[in-house]
């Protein structure tokens, strides 16, 4: 059973511009009762709160860091870079190049210290919150439990889904 009294994933981000996507990571926790935190920490703008984050999430029982940026999204890679729990890094759409930078900043680690990297934007945020889901249920039967209703009511939805062809 889940300890509800302690997150057990952290969200952060590089800036609260980053909410509006990051939003859709925290939705889903809250979805599956998954006790979490969140909280803006810039790479580049808070660099000595990064490291103090990354170097103690595990002692303090976190079990997935969701790590969103935008841009030149180096705050994944980073976390990545100083902590064993697993990182899940989304990109947030940007101002000019519509993600495909923070995309690729944060997808291409070099061998050895990965990030998980999603999809630019919600669907990413989503995933990553789900995949915290997932690393979580495997020791925690009823969080797996709402994980496979989670999944069977997105099977049923498409199944009745009709099209205008047919009707
Ligand atoms: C990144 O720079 C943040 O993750 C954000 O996506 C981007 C822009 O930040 P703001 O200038 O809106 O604060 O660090």
């Amino acid at each position: 059973m889940t300890d509800v009294s302690k997150p057990l994933v952290g969200v952060i981000m590089g800036s609260s511009s980053d909410w509006d996507v990051m939003q859709n990571a925290t939705n889903i926790l809250k979805q599956f009762g998954v006790p979490f935190e969140a909280q803006v920490i810039s790479a580049h703008r808070m660099p000595d709160e990064m490291y103090a984050y990354a170097k103690s999430a595990r002692e303090r029982g976190l079990r997935a860091i969701i790590a969103g940026a935008g841009g030149a999204a180096h705050l994944p890679g980073m976390v990545a870079a100083m902590t064993i729990v697993p990182v899940l890094g989304v990109p947030v759409p940007s101002k000019y190049l519509r993600g495909e930078d923070s995309l690729l900043s944060i997808v291409q680690m070099p061998k050895g210290v990965p990030v998980s990297t999603f999809a630019i934007g919600e669907a990413g945020a989503a995933n990553a919150a789900l995949t915290a889901v997932a690393i979580i249920a495997t020791t925690d039967d009823a969080l797996a439990g709402k994980l496979q209703e989670f999944r069977a009511t997105q099977t049923a939805a498409a199944q009745a889904m009709t099209l205008p062809v047919n009707e």
